[in-house]
């Protein structure tokens, strides 16, 4: 269901309690929710413009991208431009966004993931997937830490239309309602759903329409697909995903059983996450520092950590790179931002 926002709600940043549990229900229950018309026209032309001109730029290296490779021919996980003016507040610092991700989520919750999701036109079809494991994989496990089973979602997708978002020009392909199936929860990573036609057999596909300027927010464990898009266009979307406050890890996974004294350091200095290799490190997404003063702005006024930091010049960001690294693209000096 799409739900709008009140002028009431406009000038108070916030959305009102009956329908923001209503959005909530149907983001556990079904796996979605899509709220109408929270980012401004002007921020929706910015960022398709960048886009467009930086999809030519990646396409205009010959190659395919890593993502293509391992997805589907056409699907981009496309880095945004990390300084002004191509950051915005109505992006970044979004207080229905953040409102949403805080009901869904708890306060705390963290931005772990800002890139783009862009479908090139003559695109193929991804193999079906989902984005997150269950961060609970037992019914045992849920229970010791008062989870339902199955459990609620520790990450939230947020995928912003910048412009309609229909069958088109590509909308994705969603199964309403499996995420909800925990089969999954004990897979093994390479584990394909495509390969399991009793658990497809029970969900239906639908499409992920979007209309310009709204946000679909996506419970990451739903299954989904990048389909092909007919428009002869690209279609530019934009993906922010939160994770709970009680997720420690760079990635926004669940990690179980962190011994006290980590968890006492973890505390004391919230930018702190565990890397990879368990050590932990800085894991904030970085960003030119003439993006610094949005978000200092305004805290956050439903309690949401933007996680993010700035680099100083001569230091700046390449945008293109390292989409899926620690901080979400890659730190250059000297060299203007490139997709090589
Ligand atoms: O862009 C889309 O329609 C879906 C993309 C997706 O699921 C992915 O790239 O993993």
């Amino acid at each position: 269901m799409a739900f709008h926002i009140s002028a009431e709600e406009r000038t108070a940043g916030t959305i009102g309690s009956a329908k923001l549990a209503a959005i909530v229900h149907d983001i556990r229950t079904v796996g979605y929710a899509v709220v109408q018309d929270i980012v401004s026209a002007a921020t929706c032309e910015l960022l398709t413009q960048s886009i467009l001109e930086d999809v030519e730029r990646v396409r205009s290296t010959g190659k395919i991208t890593r993502h293509e490779e391992v997805t589907g021919p056409g699907h981009l996980q496309l880095g945004l431009r990390r300084h002004a003016p191509f950051v915005t507040g109505d992006l970044l610092a979004n207080p229905f966004i953040e409102c949403v991700v805080a009901a869904t989520l708890g306060r705390g919750a963290w931005l772990g993931f800002y890139n783009g999701n862009v479908n090139c036109p003559g695109s193929g079809y991804q193999p079906l997937h989902f984005d997150r494991p269950y961060s609970w994989k037992t019914p045992e496990d849920a229970a010791h830490d008062g989870q339902p089973w199955p459990p609620l979602t520790t990450t939230l997708s947020c995928s912003i239309a910048l412009e309609e978002i229909t069958v088109a020009n590509g909308a994705t392909e969603i199964y309403p309602g499996s995420h909800l199936e925990p089969d999954v929860a004990t897979w093994p990573v390479h584990n394909r759903l495509q390969d399991h036609p009793e658990l497809l057999a029970r969900r239906s596909p639908a499409r992920m329409e979007i209309p310009a300027r709204s946000v679909c927010f996506r419970d990451p464990r739903m299954w989904h697909r990048g389909v092909t898009n007919p428009s002869g266009k690209p279609r530019a979307m934009i993906a922010a995903t939160y994770h709970a406050a009680i997720c420690k890890h760079w990635r926004g996974i669940y990690v179980p059983n962190i011994p006290p004294a980590t968890c006492e350091v973890l505390e004391q200095n919230p930018d702190l996450r565990i890397m990879d290799n368990g050590e932990l490190g800085d894991g904030r997404l970085v960003f030119d520092v003439d993006t610094r003063e949005l978000f200092e702005r305004e805290n956050s006024r439903h309690g949401i950590n933007r996680n993010v930091r700035f680099v100083m010049p001569p230091k700046r960001v390449n945008h293109f790179l390292d989409a899926h690294e620690v901080g979400g693209a890659r730190i250059i000096e000297h060299v203007e931002p490139a997709p090589v």
